[in-house]
This record gives structure tokens, sequence and C-alpha cells, in this order.
């Protein structure tokens, strides 16, 4: 491993991106993808990149502004991944490494990485000590509504794709199940059914509806309540006898420990930029092991293939593209299996005439 390589700078650039289907959630709608995409350069020439999800264009900028400031903090450390995270986290003890903090210092987190890998000539999975292979994906659709989730549902076991997930939370409890029975109608009993409440319903509503849910052959019951509430969740857990998964807004390694002290959930689904990056996955997956949860991945579909392929619990992979438009087709499915690790690090390669196209 080539550990004298310094890094000679970094670049953030912003990026509004078209989606296919808005994400249509019980508790908001992102009807666009704000990105800030990271270069990471170093004196190897291998250059690191990655790209953070800002949920709404309001945080693009701050989000942008924080990777510029850190610029001038890690030109001129070693490429060395663990003493950048040391060094980013304790020089946010103060401020707290959350928030946009933790989603920018987890952008450069998954720079260094990728950059260290190229450095290696290898495919990010390999330089953590894996091997690439197929992963199960899931295709994670929106609150589409009868026709178009069960439009979506029919073209992705089309596809090959032997799980969905389809968001609910409508007004009613029979809104959710005339989505739910429509798409069990289209996909037939092979494919599985995830369901994802996006923290929309109170914990006895939550109760409530999952009980009847339990009547429809649900395979799992995403954030049904308010995210940091995991005694809530672990309420709504007792109660029902459909897996209940949750951790896309797990901020650290740290807010996933109070989680699984707490009971809240049977599997776990941390989001690669909020648990921290590479780094902080790799921590968050030795908490998955021992505690037994299964660990299922959060968008950032690229370098999640890689980490999932070096997680003992390794779930699924969520299929929901949010770069796709900006990025060259190093990621692939077929027949419902994520293939990848065919280049260095983890297969971030812009079009850089999209990025310029959809800059902001
Ligand atoms: C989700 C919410 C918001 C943006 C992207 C994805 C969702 C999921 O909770 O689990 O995919
Ligand atoms: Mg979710």
């Amino acid at each position: 491993m080539k550990s004298e390589i310094k890094i000679t700078g970094l670049r953030a650039r912003s990026v509004n991106v078209p989606l296919e289907y808005p994400v249509k959630t019980a508790v908001g709608t992102v009807a666009s993808s704000p990105l800030v995409l990271i270069d990471l350069l170093t004196d190897s020439g291998a250059a690191g990149n990655a790209y953070v999800f800002t949920y709404t264009p309001l945080a693009l900028k701050p989000v942008r502004n924080m990777v510029e400031e850190l610029a001038a903090v890690v030109t001129g450390m070693p490429l060395a991944p663990f003493v950048i995270d040391q060094a980013l986290q304790s020089r946010f003890r103060l401020i707290g490494n959350t928030g946009l903090v933790r989603m920018a210092t987890a952008g450069i987190d998954m720079a260094a990485w990728d950059a260290l890998a190229k450095a290696n000539g290898l495919p990010l999975v390999e330089l953590l000590g894996g091997k690439a292979r197929p992963l199960p994906a899931y295709d994670s659709h929106s609150m589409d509504g009868v026709d178009l989730g069960t439009r979506r549902a029919r073209e992705a076991s089309g596809s090959g794709f032997k799980a969905i997930k389809t968001k609910i939370g409508y007004a009613t409890l029979e809104e959710d199940l005339s989505v739910i029975r429509a798409i069990r109608a289209a996909v037939g009993s092979d494919v599985q059914i995830l369901v994802d409440y996006n923290q929309g319903l109170t914990v006895p509503e939550a109760i409530r509806r999952g009980r009847v849910l339990e009547q429809e052959g649900i395979s799992w019951i995403e954030e049904p309540t308010l995210q940091h509430d995991y005694a809530g969740h672990a309420s709504v857990r007792a109660a029902l006898n459909i897996p209940v998964q949750m951790g896309e807004n797990w901020f650290g390694p740290e807010e996933m420990a109070k989680a699984i002290a707490a009971g809240a959930s049977d599997l776990c689904m941390p989001d690669l930029m909020k648990i921290g990056g590479v780094s902080g996955w790799l921590r968050g997956s030795a908490l998955a092991e021992q505690a037994g949860l299964p660990m299922s991945s959060h968008i950032f579909q690229e370098f999640s293939a890689h980490l999932l392929a070096v997680t003992p619990t390794c779930h699924w992979l969520e299929k929901m593209d949010l770069a796709g438009p900006i990025l060259e087709p190093v990621l692939t499915f077929k027949d419902g299996m994520a293939h990848f690790g065919q280049t260095p690090g983890a297969g971030i390669v812009w079009r850089e005439d999209q990025v310029e196209r959809f800059a902001v």
C-alpha cells in the first residue's frame, strides 16, 4: 500500500440533477437530486471522487462551503483515511460531527478511500479485503399511488428484481392497503414487498396499521415513527410480527449504537453519508454483526455495493439512482443483482458534460 501519498487539493462542485421519479414520502417530496461532487487530489495522480446528497437544494451551498473550508485542513495530509477521519472528528468535537458537518466530512472520507483504492489499482471492495460479487438489490419506489405504483412494480419484477420497496403512509390505512394489494397482484407471491413510512406515523397509529399489514406478507416496515424515537420503534417492533427496519437517519455509529441498545429494529440500513462515510460504515457493520442485525444500504448505491460486500450481515442493496445522469454506468443491475468491482475505486466516474449541464 502506497502510504507516502499526500493530498494536494480538494474541489467541490454542486449540481441539481433531475429525477426520473420524484421521491415522494409521507413527510415530503424530493423533487430533484441536489448533490455536492467532491474531487480529492493527490500527488500520486489518483483523484478520489465521491458525492453527497443534500436532500434539499437549500442545503447545497452550506454543505459545499463546508467541504471547501475543509480543503485547507486536509491538503498536505497523508492519503490515510483513518488519519483524516480522526483529525476531522477531533476538530468538530465541540460543534458536533453531525448534520451538515457530518455530511461534508463523510464525503471527504468517501473520496479519500476512493483515492487510496485507485492509487493501489484496486476496486474499493478489494482494498477493504473483500472480493466483488453480485449482490441482491431491491428496486426502491415512492409514494406512487395505485397506477404508477403497480406500473413500476411490474417493470421491476419484469426486469428480474426479487424485491421492491414502496413508500406508504397515505391519509388512511385503506389507501395503504389498496396500494400494497395492487402491487402484490402485479408482482405475485415470489417478489418481496418492503414498505417505508418515512417516520410518518405516531406509535399507536404505526401499531394499528402494522397489525393489519401483518396479513399482507410485507417483508419489512421501515421508519414507522420518528427516526430519533428509538423507544417508539422498539414498541412498534414488540407489537408487530413484521420486521422493523431503520437506520438511514443515524448520524454516525454512535447513534446506531444507541438505537441497537434500545432494541429499536430487527434490521438496519445505515446511510453511507450520515453514518460517516466508508470509515463510519465499517464501524457500523461491526455493530450490526455483534447485534445480529441484517444490514442493508440506503441510496449511495455505487459505494454501498463495495461496502455491503465486506459487511458480515450483508442484506439488501437499495437501488435508487440519485446520481445516474452525471455518472458513467459503472454499477449495473441484472436479474435483481448489482454487479460492480470492474474498475479501481468505488466506480464514481463523472460525465463532465452532464455535470456542467446540471451545475448550480
Ligand atoms: C428516501 C428518502 C429520501 C430520499 C431518498 C430515499 C427513503 C429510502 O427513505 O429509504 O429510500
Ligand atoms: Mg427510507
